[in-house]
Order: structure tokens, then C-alpha cells, then sequence
């Protein structure tokens, strides 16, 4: 499944997150949540990493009419991120599948960056030196520290849904997005406000000068995102 994030300054889809999804036959769905924990424990977590990394690639080299600067956002776990082998696995999907790094985003939560920061630094600037942007997931939510922003190569910041939500009626929520908005913009990065669920949330992210925003008001996660233009949702 794909989430679309739109630009919103122009409204364009600018990208879309692969979001992992288990159908299984006797259970159902089976939510990410439910599976990840236990894939990460049983180290499963490295060959559903490398499947969702391919399967992502595999659809973007497929896909047709999307725009030049698309990028395919996709969610690596701790144990993803130590895996040695990780870069090198990460080039040669790109190779066989001929996707351009400049296409490709990783996702890290907070507490990823925070757990061994010296390798993580390292990984990160590997990824930079290929051509790979990192993005900061659920940005806010973790053992939130402004250190690693200084020190490892990001590119863009997602506002955890948490802060979206009450907007604009919470005057707490308010103040923090915004501080976000300013933080990432004046060290250079990108800012993406997830779990968007209404009009009244884009009308003020916009105001705000929020570049991108994701969420069921968008779209709910959906096969390639088939959502070429805000236009097309009729928001304006
Ligand atoms: O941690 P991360 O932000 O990657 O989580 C993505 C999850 O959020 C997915 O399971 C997705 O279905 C869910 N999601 C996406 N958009 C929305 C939204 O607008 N509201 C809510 N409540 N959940 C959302
Ligand atoms: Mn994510």
C-alpha cells in the first residue's frame, strides 16, 4: 500500500510512503504494529525490509506519468539499520530494478537515531554519499534530541500525527507545529505533517509554510497512489 504526500504549495504528489501490510488468510489483516515486533525478535524484520525496499523500487521503475522528482518514502527498523550489509543490499535493489537513489527515501523513528549514534551516523552519511534522503518518522514522539539534527544528514521532518490532530484548536499543538516548521526549515529540511484528516488542518499547515502534508484527508493508503494533484481531491 502507498500513502501519497502532496505539495502544499503547488498540490502536486510529490511522493508516497510504502506502508507494509500482512493479508493473511485465517486472521485477516494483520496490522504492522502486530507484526513488525515480532518480525524484528524472530529477525525476520531483515527479509521483510529487503521485500518491501524491492517491492517499493519495483513499482516506482513500473509505474508510469509519475513526476521526474517522485520519491518513494520507505520505513527502515533498528535491526534493518544494523545490518551491515544493509548499503550495499539497498545499491543493488536500486541497480536491478534501475531506480535512481534521488527516488528514494528512508524513514528512521527518533529512537533509531538515538540507540548507537556513532554507527548510526555512519549509515546515514553512506546513504547521503549514494544519493539516498533520510527522513525522521513520527518526529516529536521519541526520546526527542536536537543533537542528532546537527549531526546526521537529514533531510526532512515528519510532525507526528499526534501534534496534527487538535489543529488548529489546540493552541499547544499549534505552537509545537509550528516550532517544528521553523526548526526544520531554518536547518535546511523538509517538513511533512502526517495523519492530516481535514480541511481546516491543510488550510492552516499551509498557512504555516508546511511543505508537504499525508494523511486519510489525502488519501488513505491505497495501491500506486492514483492522486496525481490536490486538485483531484477537490480540496481547492
Ligand atoms: O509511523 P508511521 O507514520 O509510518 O505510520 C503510518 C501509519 O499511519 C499507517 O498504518 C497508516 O495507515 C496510518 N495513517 C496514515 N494516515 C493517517 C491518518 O490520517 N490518520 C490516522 N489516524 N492514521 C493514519
Ligand atoms: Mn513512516
Amino acid at each position: 500500500m502507498y500513502q501519497p504526500q502532496i505539495d502544499l504549495a503547488t498540490g502536486q504528489m510529490l511522493g508516497a510512503e510504502a506502508l507494509i501490510r500482512w493479508k493473511n488468510s485465517q486472521m485477516g489483516d494483520i496490522s504492522p504494529a502486530q507484526f513488525i515486533p515480532l518480525a524484528e525478535e524472530t529477525g525476520l524484520i531483515g527479509s521483510i525490509g529487503h521485500w518491501a525496499f524491492m517491492e517499493s523500487c519495483q513499482k516506482i521503475s513500473k509505474a508510469e506519468n509519475l513526476p521526474p522528482d517522485f520519491c518513494i518514502s520507505v520505513n527502515l527498523s533498528a535491526k534493518q539499520l544494523k545490518n551491515p550489509g544493509l548499503i550495499e543490499d539497498i545499491q543493488e535493489i536500486l541497480e536491478t530494478t534501475g531506480v535512481s537513489p534521488l527516488n528514494v527515501e528512508v524513514e528512521l523513528t527518533e529512537s533509531v537515531l538515538v540507540e548507537d549514534p556513532e554507527k548510526v551516523r555512519d549509515v546515514l552519511c553512506r546513504m547521503r554519499d549514494i544519493g539516498l534522503r533520510v527522513a525522521v518518522d513520527d518526529f516529536g514522539t521519541g526520546y526527542s534530541s536536537f543533537a542528532y539534527l546537527k549531526k546526521f544528514p537529514i533531510s526532512k521532518l515528519k510532525i507526528d500525527r499526534s501534534f496534527i490532530k487538535d489543529i488548529p484548536h489546540s493552541s499547544e499543538d499549534v505552537a509545537i507545529t509550528k516550532a517544528i516548521i521553523a526548526l526544520a526549515h531554518s536547518l535546511g529540511m523538509k517538513v511533512v505533517a502526517e495523519g492530516v484528516e481535514n480541511r481546516d488542518q491543510v488550510e492552516f499547515l499551509i498557512l504555516a509554510q508546511c511543505d508537504m502534508a499525508q494523511g486519510y484527508f489525502i488519501s488513505r493508503p491505497d495501491h500506486l497512489p492514483n492522486i496525481r494533484h490536490m486538485y483531484d481531491l477537490g480540496i481547492f
